[in-house]
């Protein structure tokens, strides 16, 4: 991370990092998206744990990291590693993953969220739990984040269309936002704080979930599909299901410790080794459910 970023990171609360996917990674990504895509599968990922077919696997959820290629590298990229080292500092982890779809049929209103301490408010989407996870600080030479988000985007999202948005610098406030700005129903309705940012195919928008920010209303003509991947670090826990490593092929054990459940460890000969032992547990417990009911 360059000087100049480290600067504009600590004064807005994001970063765009051009050209973050090649073309050939960017469709890689979407033939596999479109692949897998149906109605009910508009907000595939981590981020929404499901379980249709009962998996047995102990806290783990459906992942975009299934749908293998680009979406394994996504894991542990060479182009956003060195920003997510920066911001969260060694050992991190990938808490969840997601993929959203903004379009004329689901144009969603712009709900801002996140805060630094504790400015989403009680009303904001982790308010009631808010123990300080969402915080962004930076002191003795460090960053300090409690969750960075990496916004791929597959398409470029012409002016005006809509896309990212947020108010910058708002992950460093102590006043928490007006509750009038929260929700807004159209673009028109922005209120003057709120700052768009623009992004095309391949580039990626790393932000603090500290800072507050959203999604603009689509007004655009076609689509504007962006997987988002995020990180926190080894101790903290945004999902209520953990990856299971085993799952998605063969990984570097780089990739396979960013998929470690928390643990103040990191990846650790001790955490892993409990992991895999709620792993067995789990699937023994799923064997014997499965086993038909003895008589009497
Ligand atoms: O559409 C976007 O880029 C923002 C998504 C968002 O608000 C989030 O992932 O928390």
């Amino acid at each position: 991370m360059t000087e100049v970023e480290r600067y504009l990171f600590d004064l807005r609360g994001y970063l765009v990092v051009k050209n973050a996917l090649t073309p050939t990674q960017v469709a890689d990504l979407s033939e596999r998206l479109e692949k897998h895509r149906t109605e009910a599968q508009r907000l595939s990922g981590s981020d929404r744990p499901r379980y249709p077919g009962g998996e047995s696997a102990a806290f783990s959820a459906k992942s975009l990291i299934e749908w293998g290629g680009t979406y394994v590298d996504l894991i542990d990229l060479p182009a956003i590693a060195p920003y997510l080292q920066t911001l969260i500092g060694t050992n991190y982890r990938l808490d969840h993953d997601y993929i959203k779809i903004d379009s004329a049929a689901h144009a969603a209103k712009l709900f801002l969220h996140g805060g630094g301490q504790g400015a989403g408010g009680a009303t904001d989407l982790v308010g009631p739990t808010d123990g300080g996870q969402c915080y962004y600080r930076y002191s003795n030479g460090k960053f300090y984040n409690g969750l960075v988000a990496v916004g791929f985007e597959l398409d470029t999202v012409p002016p005006g269309a809509g896309g990212f948005a947020c108010v910058p610098g708002s992950h460093k406030v102590n006043f928490q936002l007006p509750a009038d700005w929260k929700i807004s129903e159209t673009q028109d309705d922005l209120p003057e704080c709120v700052h768009r940012v623009e992004a095309e195919a391949g580039d990626a928008i790393i932000f603090t979930e500290a800072c507050a920010h959203g999604t603009v209303p689509w007004e655009g003509d076609g689509e504007r599909r962006t997987i988002f991947y995020k990180y926190c670090p080894h101790a903290v826990a945004w999902s209520p299901c953990y990856y299971n490593a085993d799952g998605y092929g063969k990984l570097s054990e780089r990739q396979r410790g960013m998929l470690m459940p928390p643990s103040a460890f990191g990846y650790h000969e001790y955490s892993r080794k409990a992991w895999e032992k709620v792993q067995t547990d789990q699937a023994e417990l799923g064997r014997r459910h499965s086993e038909p009911a003895k008589p009497g």
